[in-house]
């Protein structure tokens, strides 16, 4: 029998979702200056209460997590209050939210917090920040081992934090080129530690904070985002592959809640893996549940999961055009098309 998107699923004991139409988790960069979610941000997660689960946007653990202006925190009281009003609203409206959890590694800037950019090993990354294109990202500093237990311990607070905050799950932010991903990607990491050279020395950083989180929140509500191909803030490595071949069962072994891609287009494949595409390559390698992403339509995602391709399909940028995105598919009207343009306000 043919699967309806828009039925519940069953994520796990905890969690249930009204639907398989998630909101992947998109950075707005409209919090205040502390940091903290605003009344609008309130109003545009509470517009969004009718997905099957909201992805927050990224929201740093600390001062130095932080690479693009006025992203969220969880990390001060102030912030974690500025959350609970967001998933209040959420849940009032029927509705489930987990929160990204998000350090940045190399692509902060001191600019944010004047410190030091930490990162596995001193390897720039080319470019400057969004938004702020007068800031070119500096070299970072190699974090010390002492520097990586502060790290978890820190991933685990913020965890601790979105609980308090009210929120039904914490997706760790392990894509996009970012600190967890840094790690797992030998054009980012050169270390010659426990956490460099080998698949498994450089899936442990990944998985110390995926068990830490877990300790904390329990393994039905924490979710992983992964990105093996290198395509953003990162480069190919024909290395990389074994990395992620070692990571899946680690983490499919933890029985999260799922395992969510981290790409702009699904169409994209990638020498460094074996030619597959992001879905097609996390499928063969993890038997939990999957959430496919990267330009998909809601026909095309329909099309993919009654395929078995994943289990659970995140939209992005078509939810930011339409806060009534699942209103409207559901009665087959048209959307609203994205354009960069919205970037700017928060509908
Ligand atoms: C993103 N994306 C993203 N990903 C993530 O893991 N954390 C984030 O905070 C953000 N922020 C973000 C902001 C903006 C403006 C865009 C457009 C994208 C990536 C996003 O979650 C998703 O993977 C892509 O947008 C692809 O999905 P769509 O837009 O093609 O449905
Ligand atoms: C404004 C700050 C937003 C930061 C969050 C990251 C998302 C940025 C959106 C632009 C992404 C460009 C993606 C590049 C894809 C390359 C595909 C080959």
């Amino acid at each position: 029998m043919a699967i309806d998107l828009l039925s519940a699923f069953k994520l796990n004991d905890s969690i249930t979702l009204q639907n398989r139409v998630l909101m992947a988790p998109l950075t707005r960069c409209m919090a205040d200056d502390e940091l903290v979610p605003t009344q609008a941000m309130v109003d545009y997660y509470a517009r969004r209460a009718d997905a099957g689960l909201i992805i927050s946007e990224a929201t740093i653990i600390r001062p130095d997590a932080q690479g693009y202006p006025n992203t969220p925190g969880l990390f001060t009281s102030a912030q974690i209050q500025g959350w609970k009003k967001v998933t209040d609203a959420v849940h009032a409206k029927g509705g489930k939210i987990f929160a990204q959890l998000w350090h940045v590694g190399r692509v902060a800037h001191p600019h944010f917090f004047g410190g030091d950019v930490l990162a596995p090993s001193a390897i720039r990354v080319d470019g400057t920040v969004p938004r702020m294109r007068e800031l070119t990202y500096v070299t970072p500093k190699p974090v010390t081992k002492d520097g990586i237990k502060g790290l978890i311990a820190d991933y685990a607070k913020a965890a601790e934090n979105a609980m308090e905050a009210g929120f039904d799950g914490v997706e760790i932010h392990g894509a996009n080129g970012y600190l967890i991903d840094q790690f797992l990607h030998y054009a980012a990491n050169e270390r010659n530690d426990e956490y460099g050279q080998t698949p498994e020395n450089m899936s442990r950083f990944a998985l110390e904070v995926t068990d830490s989180i877990i300790d904390v929140v329990g393994n039905e509500r924490t979710a992983m985002r992964l990105t093996p191909g290198a395509y953003f803030n990162m480069s190919e490595d024909s290395r990389d592959k074994a990395v992620f071949d070692y990571l899946l069962p680690e983490l499919e072994s933890r029985k999260l809640a799922y395992l969510h891609g981290g790409i702009f287009d699904d169409s994209m494949r990638f020498d460094s893996l074996d030619g597959k595409s992001t879905s097609e390559f996390l499928r063969t390698g993890y038997k939990g549940t999957l959430v496919g992403v990267g330009s998909y339509s809601f026909a095309t995602a329909n099309t993919a999961i009654n395929d078995d391709k994943f289990d659970l399909i995140a939209i992005g940028r078509p939810f930011i055009a339409n806060p009534d995105y699942i209103s409207k598919v559901s009665k087959g009207e048209p959307l609203t098309a994205y354009t960069d343009e919205m970037l700017a306000e928060l509908i």
